[in-house]
């Protein structure tokens, strides 16, 4: 699954996005494409499970 992430701008954020991933699913495997905005997840959960999620943390995917 694909997420864009506006808010996203730099380590930090992807960081947080990544261990917000991991929280859900241990085993999720999580590629951020920083100048892109994009996240992409592989994961069991499912995309509105992870979406929820990350807008927990501050980074709402649009
Ligand atoms: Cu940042």
């Amino acid at each position: 699954m694909e997420f864009n992430v506006p808010d996203m701008s730099c380590g930090h954020c992807a960081g947080v996005i990544t261990q917000t991933v991991k929280q859900l699913d241990a085993g999720a495997t999580v590629h951020i494409d920083l100048p892109a905005k994009k996240v992409t997840v592989e994961t069991t959960q499912d995309p509105q499970t992870v979406a929820a999620a990350l807008t927990s943390a501050g980074y709402p995917p649009n």
